[in-house]
């Protein structure tokens, strides 16, 4: 058989994140690189499978495997997952030791030459942006030859690891095909976020922009898309929008962007969606900045008006010395403003916290708890400090010797990874705990959840009534 004349894209099976209740998310990124794929090299056959949506254990993901006969098994995955990828690496190989395996994602990306000396099922890792790259790895394959002229991919010749040069970033977003939701076309009425919109609400996940323009120490983003920020044009968001909702009943539609930035885009998003019919069953959530979303509270209005319900804001901290640290050019008094705006125009106010820094006390979190109370924002995810393969933190936290737990399933940001100068990892697992107790423990805010107007936070708070989410949090300690 052709060395790539078969491509299966898998979503392996894996743990949900017990914080945010049951759902089923699509697999956006293998969707937007089959897309692509399919429309540069219409001969390669593509398919998908997607173990969390067929309910496939590790036996059924063989099985799969073996039935699809591929001759390449291509998979992605950020930290907490990267065990998943490889062990699905493995059972390719154990399936047939032809099979090439390729793996992406921000982990792999940041530490290709650990991964490839810990993984020797694992073919290829692809680095950084990947339609492109996946694109001429296959056509290297099925040319047998000119691997070594592959930009942005890390593989094994002669027995080394070799890492070819970075790939430059597709100039413009635009160009890129719709992801193909068709090739999970009968898994998609099970894409769902229950614990927010319900089990019957239909989810699915869309890009608006790639990359950052902030250089946070903890975050992965800005330097997985080279500290550039691309954006697609507002009317092709809009166009991606429609075709979501008007084609496979997409409802809470979440983008993908890390900072949405209303300054720049709200405006002409809004003109372009206030016409379409499809703003009218638009559940949009964004991912904003504080300071951004208290600066521009009109066009936060503005965007309420057709269909953004929910926005998610990194407040961090309530210190200016941890935000300083943070280098995230936000101050505390944004995050009242922010949330402000978002009560005012009724949209749910969701608030991410980061505890165990360093200089964390079990004062300091004490205050943070009370900050994150006082902001009166519907739903608040505290996490603690996790030092992500590629992020400034990661080497200085193990530059000093910080990190205790190298098990990268664990770095979800529920499990404590580090201790701080005066607290031990297990207390700062503790400290967590106390967060989320104070935020979802009193019986007073639970009632008023459960019975609030906005639809949101009444399905949010059921959910972690029933969920047991606080137990879970206290079982880590
Ligand atoms: C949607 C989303 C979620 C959703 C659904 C995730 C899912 N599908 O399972 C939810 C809310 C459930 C979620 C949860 C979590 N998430 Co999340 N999530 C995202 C988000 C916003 C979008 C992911 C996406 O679809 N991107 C679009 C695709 C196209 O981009 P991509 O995957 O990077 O793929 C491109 C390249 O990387 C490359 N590539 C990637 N894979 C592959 C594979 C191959 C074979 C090839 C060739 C190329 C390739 O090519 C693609 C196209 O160029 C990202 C941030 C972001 N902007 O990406 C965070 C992100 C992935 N999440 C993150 C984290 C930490 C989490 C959580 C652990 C905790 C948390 N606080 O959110 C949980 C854990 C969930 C779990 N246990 O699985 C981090 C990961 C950091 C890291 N290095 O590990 C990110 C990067 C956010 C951040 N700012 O740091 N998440
Ligand atoms: S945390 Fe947010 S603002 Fe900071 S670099 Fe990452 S995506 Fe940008």
């Amino acid at each position: 058989m052709n060395r790539a004349s078969k491509i299966l894209f898998v979503e392996p099976p894996r743990n949900f994140w017990f914080v945010m209740g049951e759902y089923l998310p699509p697999p956006t990124g293998l969707l937007v690189l089959a897309a692509y794929l399919r429309r540069e090299i219409p001969e390669v056959e593509v398919e998908v499978v997607d173990c969390q949506a067929e309910r496939r254990d590790w036996e059924g993901l063989r099985k799969a495997i073996e039935s699809t006969e591929p001759s390449v098994v291509a998979t992605s995955g950020f930290t907490a997952n990267a065990y998943t990828c490889a062990r699905t690496a493995e059972i390719a190989k154990a399936v047939d030791s032809d099979i090439t395996t390729v793996v992406g994602g921000s982990h792999f990306s940041f530490i290709p030459e650990e991964s490839l000396a810990q993984f020797p099922e694992i073919d290829y890792i692809v680095r950084g942006e990947g339609e492109v790259t996946l694109v001429d790895l296959v056509n290297a394959l099925r040319n047998d030859g000119g691997i070594g002229n592959v930009k942005g991919i890390s593989y094994r010749a002669n027995g080394r690891i070799v890492h070819n040069p970075d790939r430059p970033l597709i100039p413009d977003l635009d160009s890129l095909p719709f992801p193909a939701y068709d090739l999970v076309e009968d898994n998609i009425k099970r894409y769902h976020f229950s614990m927010m919109a319900g089990r019957n609400t239909r989810y699915m996940i869309m890009e608006g922009a790639r990359g950052c323009s902030h250089r946070c120490s903890f975050c992965t983003q800005w330097r997985h898309w080279q500290g550039v920020c691309r954006k697609k044009s507002p009317k092709r968001i809009a166009d991606e929008i429609e075709y979501l909702n008007e084609t496979y009943g997409g409802v809470f539609l979440w983008l993908t962007d890390d900072n949405f930035e209303y300054s720049t885009r709200a405006k002409d998003l809004w003109k372009e969606l206030r016409h379409r019919r499809c703003k009218e069953s638009l559940m949009l959530f964004f991912q904003a900045r504080t300071d951004d979303v208290a600066a521009n509270a009109d066009l936060v209005g503005k965007l309420r008006e057709v269909g953004n319900y929910w926005v998610m804001l990194g407040v961090e901290s309530n210190s200016e010395d941890k935000l300083k640290e943070f280098r995230k050019d936000i101050t505390p008094s944004d995050a009242y403003n922010a949330v402000k705006v978002l009560n005012d125009n009724d949209i749910f106010s969701h608030t991410m916290f980061v505890t165990g820094t360093r200089k964390d006390t079990q004062e300091s979190i004490e205050s943070l708890r009370g900050f994150s109370l006082d902001l009166s924002a519907d739903f608040t995810i505290y996490t603690v400090l996790t030092p992500f393969p590629g992020t400034p933190y990661h080497e200085t936290a193990k530059n000093n010797g910080w990190i205790e737990d190298f098990n990268y399933s664990n770095y979800d940001m529920a499990h404590a990874i580090m201790p701080t100068e005066t607290l031990s990892k297990d207390e700062v697992q503790r400290e967590l705990y106390y967060c989320y107790k104070a935020f979802y423990g009193s019986y007073r805010k639970n009632i008023s959840g459960i019975f609030s107007k906005k639809k949101l936070k009444r399905t949010l708070y059921r959910h972690m009534a029933s969920q047991h989410v606080l137990k879970k949090l206290r079982d880590l300690i």
